[in-house]
Formats: structure tokens, C-alpha cells, sequence
């Protein structure tokens, strides 16, 4: 049974010395510890209404300590219960004083991630909001920072609510229907449960599809460049990434080993991939690299086939055959080496040169696009998040599925009715209306002491 109102402490700033020190403490009997302490001085009358600061100096063994004290006295704070913070000057061996008085007068210390369970315990934020408030702290850069803002400023809980509230509705108007069963009454039409279903579904598609596309710790969509040995892959890469990363020559099959570098195309940051030249694999060196390169293909968000514009006859049959060996379709068809153009079928190929520098800005903005169309513009979920839910979210969408099909077979209400419940369920393990303790006990153990 978790126990939500206790007094709990910890220190919420980083380890070791510096400026400013933070000590955190929430519970339902803040009010009545900050009252108790030893000042020295008259205490300030604290304001049991609005949050507010306050100079105290407490008493620590008989020394006078300034601190600044931050007072949020009602409900409407971070943890959702009253609040206060001591702002106090950065030495540790000082911090663990107050901290040990405040814990001589009551307190017991948070466990890792308390605050914001109590937070998510008071319904002020979600699971994928405190999942967020994990996301800022760990984000390395700022397109990781950013994501984890919006999710914690509710970007993806606001699309599950409103996904949820409407299958409540169409729950609670086929659950009434079944109590007039007898009258013939239909509380809601099947049309329009049908087009809320599919809509619902699609929604729902939509989110697991950004889950999916969030299980790589980099978040960066992955681009590939394949094709023959020679195709110009190795030139191309070093272009697209502005440096000489991999190494480029006239002899076929230069590229072994796969090479990675980040990069940016219009707006989006990418991870961008050469790989080796497509070609039968001979010696065991070749078929390791054939491996790493076939494993990097069929994971990437993106497959740039590339085919040289000087491609002689005898081998464009070769270009077709290795083409057709892909793990999947690629999703654009490029000529490289545009300056040697032939002519010959080239219609709707965006075309390049590394040597002129000519449709490189062309295909940056085509990646760009078509990346964009299947992320959706930008990232919605964190990797954390799409982990924990995607199973969810792929059990709601069977569900929903499984209420089409049903309502198109003409069963009864009850059926549909057991399926929305269902599809309900596992949309609310995503933003833990309703949860188990176990996934909460799993969330909040990751997160650090004063969180
Ligand atoms: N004329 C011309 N030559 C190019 C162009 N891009 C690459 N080349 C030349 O084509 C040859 C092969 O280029 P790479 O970039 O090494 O080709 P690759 O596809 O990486 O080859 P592998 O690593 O063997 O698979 C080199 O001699 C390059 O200088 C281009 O746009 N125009
Ligand atoms: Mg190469």
C-alpha cells in the first residue's frame, strides 16, 4: 500500500559543492515542520494560502544558517500536496545538516522518483509526463530536450485523452442501449460508431507507428545509401555530411565496413549510413561486411538506392537484380555521378554529382520531406515511453480492429461493448489511469533521489 502524505525529504540538487544547495520536502504536514524548527530570530507568520518566499536563519547546533524558503502551502504545487524548498549555500557537509534536522523532526527521505509519483499519485501529471520529467533530465542534446518538454507539456497524454473520452462515450452509449435491450433502443447509430472506430483506430496507428519509430537511443531518423560498388555511395555520403569521413576510389568495392556520421538535412538531424557495394559475397570479410550491411537496411528509416549515371549496359541488369535483393523496397532511386549523364530512363530520378555539387540541395530537401511525412513533422514520444506502450497500443488497436470487424458482422452490443472496454484498458496503461504498481515501481526506481 504506498503511502502518499508522509513528510519525505531529499536533496534535489547534483552531488558536491557548488553555490546553491536545494533541499526538498513535501507532505500534508509541511506547514506544521517548517513551525517546528529551530530559528533563530522571530519566524515568519507562513502563509498558509499562496505560495511565498521567506528569509529564515535556522539554528544548526546553535549557528545561525540563512536560508531562502520557498513555501507552497496547498495542494497546488509539483507533488500535488504542500511543498517547501530550502535554498542554502552548496556545501554537502552543511546539506546533510538541515537535511538530518529536518529528518530529527519527522521527515523520513524520498525514495528515487518520489516527488514526481506523488505528482502522478495526485493526478497532476500522467505516466507519460513523469516519463518526460525523466526524459529532460537525461536529455544530452536539444532536440532531446525538446521532445521531453512537449511530452511533459502534455502533447502526447492531451492525444490519448481525447482517444479515450470518445471511446467513453461511444462505451457509455452502447452500455445504456443494453439496458433497453428489450425497447430496441440504439442510443447510437452504427454509422457513426462505425466512423468513430476507424477513426479511433487511426489515431491510435498513428501512435504506435512514432512508438515504433522510437526505439533507437539516438531518435535520429537513419538514412542509408546503397548500391553497386562504385555507385558513388562513399562521395556522396562525404558530401552529405561536409567531410571526408569515408574513404573514396575508382576501385570497385572500396567500402567495407559500415560508416555512421549525424548530419542535418533541412530541418532534421539524421543519422546518415554508407555502406559497402552491393555485390556477391566471396571472401569472409565481405560476407561479415554483407551482414552488417543487410542488418543496417532493413532497420533504417530510409533507403537511398543509388545508380550511376554512367552505368554501362551490360551491368544495368545487375543493378536491377541486386535492387530486387533489398530487405525491403527502397524508397528512393537516385543517379549519382549526374555530371557523366547517358541520357537514357532517368524520368522522376532525382538526379546528383558530388564532382558539380549539382542536385545535392534538391536531394536534402527531398530526405527532409519524406522524412518528415513518416515522423509525422517531429517526435512525439520519448524512446522510455514507446517501450513501455507500445505493446499497449497494439493491444488497443487489436481490440478496436476486432470491434470493426464485429460491428460489421452484426454482433451484439455486448461484444463491441467488451472490446471498447478492452481498448480503453490498454490505452490507460499508457498514461496510468490505470495502472499496476509494479510499472509504477519500475518507473520511478529510475529516477534519481529529490525528483
Ligand atoms: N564524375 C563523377 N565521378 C564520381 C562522382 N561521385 C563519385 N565519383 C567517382 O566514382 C568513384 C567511386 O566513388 P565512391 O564514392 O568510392 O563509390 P562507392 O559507391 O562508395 O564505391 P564502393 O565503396 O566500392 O561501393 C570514385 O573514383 C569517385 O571519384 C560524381 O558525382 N561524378
Ligand atoms: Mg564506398
Amino acid at each position: 500500500m504506498l503511502i502518499v502524505d508522509d513528510l519525505i525529504a531529499a536533496i534535489a540538487s547534483p552531488p558536491g559543492p557548488a553555490p546553491r544547495g536545494i533541499i526538498r520536502v513535501a507532505g500534508a504536514l509541511v506547514l506544521e515542520l517548517l513551525t517546528k524548527l529551530p530559528c533563530i530570530g522571530s519566524k515568519p507568520a507562513f502563509d498558509s494560502k499562496a505560495a511565498r518566499r521567506y528569509s529564515v536563519e535556522l539554528s544548526l547546533r546553535g549557528v545561525s544558517l540563512k536560508v531562502d524558503l520557498y513555501l507552497w502551502p496547498t495542494n497546488r504545487s509539483y507533488a500535488g500536496q504542500p511543498m517547501a524548498e530550502f535554498h542554502l549555500i552548496g556545501s554537502p557537509p552543511i546539506i546533510d545538516l538541515v537535511l538530518q534536522l529536518l529528518i530529527s523532526h519527522g521527515c523520513r527521505l524520498a525514495r528515487p522518483g518520489e516527488f514526481t509519483l506523488r505528482s502522478f499519485l495526485a493526478g497532476r501529471i500522467d505516466l507519460t509526463q513523469a516519463e518526460a520529467v525523466l526524459g529532460v533530465i537525461d536529455a544530452v542534446d536539444q532536440s532531446q530536450l525538446d521532445l521531453a518538454l512537449s511530452q511533459l507539456a502534455g502533447g502526447l497524454s492531451g492525444e490519448l485523452m481525447q482517444i479515450r473520452e470518445r471511446l467513453l462515450c461511444d462505451l457509455a452509449d452502447l452500455e445504456a442501449g443494453l439496458d433497453f435491450v428489450e425497447e430496441d433502443i440504439d442510443f447510437v447509430s452504427r454509422e457513426s460508431l462505425r466512423e468513430r472506430l476507424t477513426e479511433a483506430e487511426e489515431r491510435v496507428t498513428s501512435l504506435l507507428g512514432q512508438a515504433e519509430g522510437r526505439h533507437r537511443p539516438a531518435m535520429r531518423p537513419v538514412v542509408v545509401l546503397a548500391g553497386l560498388p562504385n555507385a558513388g555511395k562513399s562521395s556522396l555520403f562525404n558530401a552529405l555530411i561536409g567531410g571526408q569521413a569515408a574513404i573514396v576510389s575508382g576501385v570497385a568495392g572500396t567500402t567495407r565496413d559500415v560508416v555512421q556520421r549525424a548530419t542535418r538535412v533541412g530541418d532534421l538531424e539524421i543519422e546518415l549510413i554508407d555502406t559497402a557495394g552491393w555485390e556477391d559475397l566471396v571472401d569472409p570479410v565481405a560476407v561479415q561486411a554483407g551482414d552488417q550491411r543487410r542488418d543496417r537496411i532493413a532497420t533504417s528509416d530510409l533507403i537511398v538506392w543509388c545508380t550511376a549515371s554512367d552505368l554501362s549496359v551490360d551491368i544495368e541488369e545487375e543493378n536491377r537484380r541486386r535492387y530486387a535483393e533489398l530487405p525491403r523496397v527502397p524508397d528512393l532511386d537516385l543517379m549519382t555521378k549526374a555530371d557523366l549523364a547517358m541520357g537514357g530512363d532517368v524520368a522522376n530520378r532525382i538526379r546528383c554529382s558530388t564532382r558539380t555539387g549539382a542536385g545535392l540541395d534538391e536531394l536534402r530537401s527531398v530526405l527532409a520531406e519524406r522524412l518528415s511525412q513518416r515522423h509525422g513533422g517531429r517526435d512525439e514520444i520519448l524512446p522510455s515511453t514507446a517501450v513501455r506502450c507500445r505493446q499497449d497500443l497494439e493491444a488497443a488497436r487489436e481490440s478496436l480492429q476486432r470491434a470493426s470487424s464485429a460491428l460489421g458482422a452484426g454482433d451484439g452490443d455486448e461484444i463491441l461493448s467488451m472490446e471498447l472496454r478492452s481498448a480503453l484498458d490498454h490505452l490507460g496503461e499508457v498514461t496510468g489511469a490505470v495502472s499496476n504498481e509494479d510499472v509504477l515501481d519500475r518507473l520511478f526506481s529510475r529516477f534519481c533521489i529529490g525528483k
